[in-house]
């Protein structure tokens, strides 16, 4: 792509436009220039119409067309930016009336050449290319399936808009964007920032069309100045070159067609992993979809990845490391190879050295409040677990988990602590984290305080890779249980890190926990694609991301004790996939990984869910229920369960009500009901190792490294950076007037 930054951008387009027509009529003998854009053709008209331009082109062989609704129509002299810049050919204008765009573009599209020579494009200033909002709309959806070659309807701020489709911009021999002013060049910048230099591809996003955006192959782009340009040479990202052919698939009719047409659609689209029932049949796919999805799935090497990462290879290329997190729940007569080294039974020496503790534990009447202080992976999991697996727990103790710097986490534990009565677990992969090792600390100088340096021994111990910092610690090695640098911090609930949880639920029930997660891995390595749960659910997270535009999912237990579930898939889901350069290092030009969130249902329901039914923005869910409660109240369960089931049924089916629009429920909203017998810690480790595999496979599609997490390094620094300069003198001037005037307010108020 030629990207030319110049004081005045209208003229270089317009230089490179007139070569272009130059070549074209040198070829063929004429020459065709669609213009797009409401007030960017004014100024490139005017270019186009400089002596210094036109004077090389023999505009009588070149067609014109302007090809945006708010040039107006003839006759209207002020909103005519041809007339007005007294352009030297004669320009198709678009014929459209505020009535019936549709109607007037026939004769413009009959007349326009199946390949047009150029494109000029004009630059929305709120993201949107031409004159297409990016705003999806089902009528710009509809006029594109209906004529695939021309022209886009849509209906926008409650007027009609016509312009090219993406089909004649990209079928052009050439494309040209041109940014007139700051606010322009700036969302020109983040295109290409999303691009690359050598292809000439960038993804503009014509939401009306294709939500999400599609690919326009653009030959050069103009602008006045990229304020935040930076933009180092690279290469083509393969898996993008994949994901671009996703913008021709076809989208589905709606659910409530979909369902009518056919009968067996919610047997045919229910899939059972394991103890898991998973219902898609509410998803927006259906056999054309999946097809082509599972196309993409093969073409992108999902089953070679995912036997690479059972073969024990590097594939977290960044770190150079194997990601061996299923070799943590394999049975000992099991082999998981890392580095030429079965790894399987040194997960079980750790197991064993976890079940003998947390037996000692457990029998010990002391000891009856267990904390664990960790942060991120060393912390979610657990604690996330913990709550799950309520029911399960031992009677007499309780656990606590700190995680945050802030002093109010520790201090409301140790406040409701016994020095005498508190094991501290710390749960350090590194052993070098400073929120972890600074609640540690306060931790053992609140024991010795009151129980001497001795006590260190008995009530301390470490979950840890790094046994030298656990030692300098104070910690005893002998009270430190391992795990290894091939386990990532998120993916690591099943290790040492665990040691917490299985002190709460016993060994029996943590060996049932990690059954689970091992019988979901076997599914996920033996089950065809089209049966594969995991599979499928990544590739409809795919289809949603980037064919449908949708950025977002909302994970939504039926389950109080899953609380902290979404807050646990968070982690998993956003530092795995929350990533824009391939595992390669060229720039992705294709959304990678979702916005996670969710609450427990009912309660959301009398919260959030108003957006998600009568929203603007689509948002995906995933609805996670049982059959059994782990209580009593078999009331309440009908009850929590019959919400669950509405909720699924009124987002995809909705209810119409022309006459109350605020009581209107246009349905479609698309969700994944998944099902199994009880929250039990089989079941929980299912679930886990489920989400684990999407993740995976989403990964390996978008074909970035979902093992390393880089994007958390810069604000480590900068915090480490900050942390003497809110004490020491003079006032630092190192940062930016914001960060250095927010520093120099918490010195004065601190
Ligand atoms: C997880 C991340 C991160 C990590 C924490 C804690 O994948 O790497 O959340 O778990 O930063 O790290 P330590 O366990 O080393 O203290």
């Amino acid at each position: 792509m030629e990207i030319c930054v110049a004081d005045d951008p209208a003229v270089a387009a317009a230089r490179f436009i007139a070569g272009q027509l130059r070549q074209a009529i040198s070829d063929r003998g004429s020459a065709s220039l669609a213009v797009s854009g409401g007030s960017t053709a004014p100024s490139l008209f005017g270019a186009l119409r400089d002596a210094a331009v036109s004077g090389e082109v023999a505009w009588d062989r070149v067609d014109v067309w302007q090809v945006d609704e708010r040039i107006a129509p003839d006759g209207d002299a002020d909103r005519n930016a041809a007339q007005l810049t007294d352009f030297p050919a004669a320009v198709h204008l678009m014929p459209v009336t505020a009535d019936d765009p549709a109607q007037a573009l026939v004769g413009h599209a009959a007349a326009m050449p199946e390949v047009l020579d150029v494109v000029h494009l004009g630059v929305g200033d709120d993201g949107h290319t031409a004159s297409w909002p990016p705003t999806p709309h089902p009528d710009a959806l509809a006029a594109l399936a209906s004529d695939e070659r021309a022209f886009v309807i849509d209906e926008f701020n409650g007027r009609k808009r016509a312009t090219l489709g993406p089909i004649l911009v990209n079928g052009a021999r050439c494309r040209v964007v041109l940014a007139t002013g700051p606010k322009k060049a700036a969302v020109l910048a983040r295109w290409i920032q999303r691009s690359n230099d050598e292809i000439l591809d960038v993804t503009l996003p014509i939401g009306a069309v294709e939500p999400g955006g599609t690919h326009i192959f653009v030959d050069a782009a103009a602008a006045a100045g990229f304020d935040d340009y930076r933009h180092g040479p690279m290469s083509t990202s393969p898996a993008s070159e994949r994901l671009a052919k996703l913008s021709n698939a076809p989208v589905t009719p709606t659910l409530r067609e979909m369902f009518a047409d056919d009968p067996d659609r919610a047997t045919r689209f229910v899939t059972q992993a394991v103890g898991l029932r998973v219902d898609w049949s509410k998803a927006l796919v259906d056999d054309a979809t999946m097809t082509e999805l599972l196309a993409l799935a093969r073409d992108s090497g999902v089953e070679a990845r995912r036997d690479a990462m059972f073969a024990g290879e590097h594939i977290n290329n960044t770190e150079d490391r194997a990601v061996g997190h299923a070799a943590l729940r394999m049975p000992s007569d099991a082999s998981f190879v890392v580095d030429g080294h079965d790894v399987v039974p040194d997960v079980h020496g750790v197991l064993d050295a976890m079940t003998a503790f947390a037996e000692r534990v457990r029998a010990d009447e002391s000891i009856t409040h267990v904390v664990n202080i960790g942060i991120g992976g060393s912390d979610l999991g657990p604690a996330m677990a913990y709550d799950a697996l309520r029911a399960f727990r031992h009677e007499r103790i309780r656990c606590s988990f700190v995680s945050n710097v802030g002093g109010e986490d520790i201090a409301s534990v140790l406040a409701t602590s016994d020095p005498a009565s508190t094991l501290f677990v710390i749960a350090s992969k590194t052993f070098g984290t400073i929120e972890t090792l600074t609640n540690a600390r306060t931790a053992r100088a609140w024991l010795t305080d009151a129980l001497g340096d001795a006590a260190v021994a008995e009530h301390f111990v470490a979950v840890s890779t790094n046994a030298e910092r656990v030692a300098e610690f104070g910690i005893d090695t002998a009270n430190m249980f391992g795990f290894w640098d091939w386990v990532g911090g998120r993916y690591s609930v099943d290790s040492a890190i665990g040691l917490s949880l299985m002190i709460a639920i016993g060994p029996d029930r943590f060996a049932s926990f990690l059954e689970g997660f091992h019988a979901m891995d076997e599914h996920f390595l033996t089950a065809p694609l089209e049966e594969n749960v995991p599979v499928i659910m990544a590739l409809i997270g795919v289809w949603y991301a980037n064919r449908l535009g949708h950025d977002t999912k909302a994970v939504l237990p039926y389950a109080n004790d899953l609380a902290r579930f979404a807050a646990y898939l968070q982690q998993l889901d956003m530092e795995s996939n929350g990533k824009s350069v391939d595992v390669d290092g060229n720039r992705i030009t294709h959304d990678s990984g979702p916005i996670i969130w969710g609450e427990p249902g009912t309660n959301g329901q009398h919260a959030f869910y108003q957006l998600i039914h009568q929203g603007t923005r689509i948002i995906p869910c995933d609805f996670i229920g049982f059959a059994k409660g782990n209580h009593p109240y078999q009331e309440h369960h009908d009850l929590l369960m019959s919400n669950m089931f509405a909720q699924s049924e009124a987002l995809a089916f909705g209810r119409s009500n022309e006459a109350e629009p605020h009581r209107n429920f246009e349905g479609n909203r698309p969700n994944t009901v998944i099902l199994a017998e009880r929250l039990t810690p089989s079941v929980l480790g299912q679930l886990i190792a489920l989400y684990e595999h999407i993740v995976h496979v989403q990964g390996t599609i978008w074909g970035v490294n979902s093992y390393d997490q880089w994007g958390v390094e810069l604000g480590k620094e900068l915090a480490n950076q900050i942390t003497p300069e809110l004490l020491g003198e003079p006032t630092p001037d190192a940062h930016d007037s914001s960060t250095n005037a927010l520093i120099a307010w918490y010195r004065e108020h601190r």
